[in-house]
């Protein structure tokens, strides 16, 4: 993509409603502009890293078994009704007429559509386990909608469901998602600590919430410093035959703030690790709830109607992409994880006005097209300090400084973002090192 031609409103100075570091970059960055009060339209380099961490988590989720599906984002009433939680729910469910004066909302969650959904068409046990998910935008009519992205009231959020025969089998599946989830962080370059939660509005009794290590995050835990390390990822890679590892990460202590009792804590003084999360996710077990109040039965092996065993697991897609800028920034600006970055690569042209500056730059952005690595090319006439700072501002991983001098002499300087290292190559070696 050619930065001429790129529709990228960037700021050179900090908004004034910007309180926190994610909301200030993605407004300064031109990835996102409100539209009214929690509600905002992505523009190109803010949608495309939304794609990228759907991406992952899609393929995670695909991989742990769960199928995609897309249910609407208008809800009739009744579902909510017959689960008890329309009235519930009060003030942050955002509630619509139709013309017929039908009561419908705008969804905040999805339990009670693919409760509906599954006792419609799955009556036998044979049909189990099912695991179902869609990505798709909720809404909450939050009290004080804050932070940009990170608390809006329209919101991308993955959720996924799960209904099982037995309360083992809908635990074993809970232990899948776990896993899946601390993959998917992973991913995306976070450190995830999984902390045990109250269920609130969704309800059951078994709930995690992950939370991801940055020093703005608005809550502080408390938890045990085996949880950070990430090397048992590699075995958990095996579900079915992981030695126990997901019962032994979820038995050691994480806690918020409010919960942890420093009197009674169970692990000694120099494992403690003390940080500010912010919750990207959050998993639930709540067994019964939904299929007893909205009769979502099968038959099973003995041919007696059961209600389903069921839990429902969100991440939330648009809030990633704040909590990974508030994990990966500096004072210049974003530094994207190369797994989510939107271009891979920022081709600056320091003299745009020089033909062989130019001609350069050209055969560079074409070469690296070829290879199959996305580049932005600031092909723009604009002074290099300006450029410097724009590139800086968007964080794309490597930066390739191309002018007249190091021309003379063959080279072309390469940037790395996140360390600040700089290399002299050859436009060749510039290609074979980016491909790899
Ligand atoms: C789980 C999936 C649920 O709604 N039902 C379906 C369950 N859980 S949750 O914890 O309430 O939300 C899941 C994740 O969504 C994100 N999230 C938000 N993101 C931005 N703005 C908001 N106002 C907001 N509310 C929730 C969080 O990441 C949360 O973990």
């Amino acid at each position: 993509m050619r930065l001429s031609r790129y529709f990228l409103p960037t700021l050179k100075e900090n908004p004034s409603e910007a309180q926190i570091t994610s909301h200030r970059l993605m407004l300064r960055a031109g990835m996102i502009r409100q539209s009214s009060a929690g509600i905002y339209s992505w523009l190109p380099l803010g949608l495309k890293v939304l794609r990228n961490i759907e991406k992952i988590v899609r393929e995670e989720q695909d991989r742990a078994g769960a199928q995609e599906i897309l249910m609407p984002t208008i809800q009739p009433a009744e579902i909510w009704q017959e689960s008890g939680r329309y009235d519930a729910y009060g003030k942050e469910m955002l509630r619509i007429t139709d013309r017929h004066e039908r009561e419908m909302l705008y969804g905040p969650t999805n339990e009670e559509m693919v409760t509906d959904i599954f006792r419609h068409n799955i009556k036998s046990y044979k049909q189990l386990p099912a695991l179902l998910y869609h990505i798709q935008w909720k809404f909450r009519d939050e009290i004080r909608p804050r932070f940009g992205v990170m608390r809006g009231r329209e919101f991308l959020m993955k959720d996924a469901y799960s209904f099982d025969i037995d309360k083992e089998r809908a635990r074993d599946t809970y232990n899948r998602m776990y896993v899946a989830y601390l993959r998917t962080f992973a991913r995306l370059g976070l450190v995830a600590i999984p902390v045990r939660a109250d269920t609130g509005a969704i309800g059951g009794d078994l709930s995690h919430e992950f939370q991801i290590l940055a020093e703005t995050g608005e809550s502080t835990l408390y938890y045990d410093k085996a949880l950070e390390t990430q090397e048992m990822l590699e075995k958990l890679a095996d579900l079915e035959n992981n030695e126990g590892i997901v019962e032994k990460l979820q038995s050691l202590y994480a806690a918020e703030e409010e919960k942890h009792d420093p009197d009674n804590c169970p692990v000694a003084p120099e494992n403690l690790k003390t940080a500010k999360g912010v919750e990207v996710g959050h998993i639930f077990n709540f067994g019964q709830k939904y299929s007893a109040s909205m009769g979502a039965r099968v038959l099973d092996q003995d041919g007696q109607q059961v209600e389903v065993e069921m839990g429902s697991y969100g991440i939330g897609v648009s809030r990633l992409v704040a909590a990974l800028i508030e994990a990966n920034h500096d004072e210049d600006g974003i530094i994207w994880p190369q797994s989510v970055a939107p271009y891979q690569v920022g081709l600056i042209n320091l003299q745009a006005k020089n033909a062989e500056c130019t001609k350069a730059c050209d055969d560079i952005y074409k070469k690296l097209q070829e290879a199959g690595i996305e580049v932005l090319y600031d092909d723009r006439t604009e002074r290099p300090g300006a450029k410097f700072a724009n590139m800086d501002l968007i964080g794309l991983p490597w930066q390739l400084i191309v002018g007249p001098k190091g021309l003379e002499k063959g080279i072309v300087e390469v940037k790395e973002r996140a360390t600040g290292e700089r290399q002299e190559l050859s436009v060749d070696a510039i290609v074979d090192k980016l491909k790899a």
